[in-house]
């Protein structure tokens, strides 16, 4: 059986074009087209508020959220950091002249082990990026306590969280700054785009000051800054799509409900488990992870089963980051230092989700499976 049209792991939702000609209209008419302009300012108050945050900046992408979070908060040396994530995340510590430091994955939740980050701590490590993987809330808690231990700064990648909350709380508030990635891809969009969130006035500034230039007025750079800002067009689109984000929240949900009960009880194929404390989950990916001997398969005998009938999954996140050339030579990224990370990395399939995609097309993407 082959599909009649392909489906790709994900789709972005997209506002009734005729709904964002006002938008387009007002830009045309202020000629404000970027640099804080006033689309810009209104959704960093309602994101403010939908994510039930003190302080967002918005930014032209999330990587350039992630270098300029390094940047504000002058981190050096090295960075601890999880390699089972999108390549942006240790890509973000390279540019910024920094060290990767590799620590393994829980096997359950696939965020950093945070009881194998000590013993990766040297006298040279001044912070820690985990990573929410899968909007999965990090152990946040522990992270913390062993950041105040040790002196060490906590920048989370929290490119996939968007309006997941943790404990009654956004995980968006914890740890000292993190950054949102709004690209065509995830739960919310801007086309592309992203955000870093803070807890005072003071790094709010800094961060804007950074991410215009190192500008504070006029005639004054305070810092060596870059041009990371989000334009007008960007903005207006995410005031639009934030209408309409809960319900393809929920939608997405009604995806992610569908295939668990499809593929509950498929010996040999594990489901993702939320970590316990999350609220308002966010259904950005849906990730399985295959036991080749069980299942009778291997991962991408699957994988490439589901692509010749017209279905698109990707392996997020394959290769794990630690075995790309580019990072592998460091003595962090040896593959005993990462079992957990190397087998989750070789079971992964993240199968398509999006709001738009039908029940009857999940239906057939579980046939296929089974
Ligand atoms: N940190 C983490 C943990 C991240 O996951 C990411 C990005 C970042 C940081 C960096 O944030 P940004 O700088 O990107 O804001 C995609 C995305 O490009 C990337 O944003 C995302 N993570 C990553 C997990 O996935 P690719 O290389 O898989 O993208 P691509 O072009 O293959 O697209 C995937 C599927 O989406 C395609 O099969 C079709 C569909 N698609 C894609 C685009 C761009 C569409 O239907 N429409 C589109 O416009 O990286």
């Amino acid at each position: 059986m082959k599909l009649k049209a392909n489906i790709l792991v994900t789709q972005p939702s997209l506002p009734d074009l005729n709904d964002f000609i006002p938008y387009l209209e007002k830009i045309w008419e202020s000629k404000w087209l970027t640099n804080n302009g006033q689309f810009h300012q209104q959704l960093e108050k309602e994101l403010a508020e939908y994510l039930g945050v003190k302080y967002i900046s918005l930014f032209a992408n999330g990587t350039l959220a992630l270098l300029t979070a390094l940047q504000t908060l002058k981190i050096s040396g090295e960075v601890i950091t999880t390699p089972y994530s999108f390549v942006a995340t240790t890509n973000s510590l390279w540019w910024n002249n920094l060290k990767p430091v590799f620590v393994d994955i829980d096997p359950d939740y696939h965020n950093l082990d945070p009881e194998k980050i000590s013993a990766a701590i040297t006298p040279n490590t001044t912070a820690i990026m985990p990573v929410h993987v899968y909007g999965n809330p990090a152990n946040v808690e522990r992270i913390q306590e062993i950041a105040d231990i040790y002196g060490l700064k906590v920048i989370y990648d929290a490119a996939h969280a968007f309006g997941v909350n943790y404990k009654g709380t956004s995980v968006l508030n914890y740890g000292d700054l993190s950054i949102l990635s709004f690209h065509a891809t995830k739960v919310f969009n801007t086309f592309e785009g992203g955000a870093i969130i803070s807890h005072d006035e003071k790094t709010k500034k800094r961060i804007d000051f950074l991410k215009n230039f190192g500008f504070s007025d006029e005639v004054t750079v305070t810092a060596p800054g870059i041009n990371s800002k989000m334009n007008e067009i960007q903005a207006a689109f995410g005031l639009l799509q934030l209408k309409d984000v809960k319900n393809n929240i929920a939608k997405r949900r009604e995806v992610a409900e569908q295939y668990n009960a499809g593929l509950r009880n498929i010996e040999g194929i594990e489901l993702f488990k939320l970590y316990p404390g999350t609220e308002n989950y966010n259904y950005p990916y849906y990730p399985i992870f295959i036991n080749e001997s069980i299942y009778g398969k291997t991962r991408d005998e699957l994988y490439n089963y589901l692509k010749e009938n017209g279905i698109y999954g990707r392996r997020y996140f394959y290769p794990l980051i630690s075995n790309l050339p580019i990072y592998k030579g460091l003595s962090s990224a040896q593959i005993n230092n990462i079992p957990i990370g190397n087998d989750t990395a070789n079971k992964v399939i993240c199968l398509p989700i999006y709001p738009d995609l039908s029940i009857k097309n999940v239906n057939e993407i579980i046939k296929l499976i089974l």
